[in-house]
């Protein structure tokens, strides 16, 4: 306890303002994008395009956590705890510490550290750069396949923010596991909250390593236990509008769509308008990681951000908390609808003229067959326990999610056009 409150407290105000430029919550200051631009309502549009997949009978289904049995639950859960103790061999990092270690090091490609290769520079996946959705769909691929192989009926389930019994569910002791406990966080003329290491649920026995669980703006250690600090106010609101989720899946430029829903900077307001703002799966990250702001009063923005709390809001340890499977799983499903919604397809995603990882046919990191290698982020060689992938997958290969072999409760072909109905009956989950 005495160690995180240490490590807690040395956070410390490091983040400068940048004019018009942002970064997601717990990544690097200065490490920035701008906020895209609506195109104008009579620019030319893509046709819309039907689904690629024309059926997806008997493909595994991943269900809103509020519709799991107890069984389900528990399969999951013993799923997960499974892969996290599974050390493959020649490896020192169990399959999930490797997919968690995959996740921080992409800010090793930032400018500052010494990164090699074509993808040198350009972080592969956050902040606000178009390879975030495939790059994420990956990710989850890999884990979901871990799983299965521990138990074929598993797939990861999603959090959706505007069910209003949806966190409950998540953070139930059979499930997720509640909040931290034993640290207390002051906010001047709002209240006293608490947070800390979990300790209740499936997962409070977890032990993390220490030298992968960081925090984002020192690269200092968050310690061995999943830190939450829940519903820490601005980030204390639930549910989420469905009205916000709503106004994202009308925009069609693929850029803008991809910025709202990472949330990283960037808004949509009432009537429509690109603001700047931490929102939708920034604000589940915050909801459950905990934040405290500078300023209060102001738009929670990283110059404006004191310190971040738990592993869900130090971004790029973030999986480590199993949540962010959960949430990350209904960023997939929202991009998954929308795709669905006539923007399916190479239209949808940029073509070329983005820098390495971002354009369509790009191999991205870690799957460009070796070329590209992060820098260390602090004196920790986490460069050297990464595994060694000789894959390449581009954003084109990972546009068609069916193909990945899973569907969404909300994405089955037979609701959305009759015409597709697969010729099998799908399974019933
Ligand atoms: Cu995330």
């Amino acid at each position: 306890m005495t160690v995180l409150l240490i490590v807690v407290g040395s956070q410390l105000e490091t983040v400068s303002a940048h004019f018009k430029t942002y970064s997601e919550p717990g990544i690097r200051p200065g490490v920035a994008y701008k906020i895209p631009s609506l195109p104008a309502p009579d620019a030319p549009r893509p046709d819309p395009a039907y689904p690629q997949s024309n059926s997806d009978a008997n493909l595994p289904v991943r269900k809103s956590i509020v519709d799991l049995t107890p069984k389900e639950k528990a399969a999951f859960v013993n799923a997960l705890k499974t892969v996290k103790n599974t050390i493959p061999q020649g490896s020192k990092l169990s399959i999930f510490d490797q997919l968690v270690l995959q996740h921080v090091m992409v800010a090793g490609f930032e400018k500052p550290f010494k990164s090699s290769g074509p993808a040198s520079g350009f972080n592969p996946a956050h902040p606000g750069h178009p390879a975030f959705l495939p790059w994420h769909r990956q990710l989850l691929d890999d884990l979901e396949n871990a799983l299965q192989k521990v138990d074929p009926s598993v797939t990861i389930p999603y959090w959706d923010w505007t069910d209003p019994k949806a966190l409950e569910v998540m953070l139930s002791d059979d499930f997720m596991g509640g909040n931290g406990k034993g640290v207390k966080v002051k906010i001047p003329g709002v209240g006293t909250f608490e947070g800390g290491p979990v300790q209740s649920g499936p997962f409070a026995d977890w032990t993390l390593n220490e030298k992968i669980h960081i925090e984002p703006i020192n690269f200092s250690s968050l310690g061995p236990k999943i830190v939450r600090f829940l519903q820490v106010p601005p980030f204390d609101k639930y549910p989420m509008p469905k009205e916000v989720i709503d106004r994202m899946m009308n925009l069609d430029d693929y850029d803008v769509f991809s910025a709202v829903l990472e949330g990283g900077g960037v808004g949509l307001n009432e009537k429509g308008k690109l603001v700047e703002d931490w929102a939708v799966h920034v604000a589940s990250h915050a909801m459950i990681g905990g934040v405290v702001l500078k300023d209060y009063q102001k738009t929670a923005l990283p110059a404006n951000q004191a310190r971040n709390l738990g592993t869900m809001m130090s971004i790029l340890s973030s999986p480590y908390d199993p949540t962010f499977w959960l949430t990350h799983s209904n960023v997939d499903r929202l991009w998954a609808e929308w795709q669905d919604r006539g923007h399916t397809g190479e239209k949808f995603y940029p073509a070329k003229g983005k820098d390495y990882g971002y354009n369509l046919n790009d191999p991205i990191w870690p799957w460009d067959g070796g070329k590209s290698k992060p820098g260390n982020l602090n004196d920790t060689d986490l460069v050297s326990m990464l595994p060694v992938t000789n894959k390449i997958i581009t954003a084109a290969d990972l546009l068609d999610f069916r193909k990945l072999g899973y569907t969404y409760d909300t994405t089955r072909l037979r609701s959305v056009k009759p015409l597709l109905e697969p010729k099998s009956k799908p399974k019933h989950s």
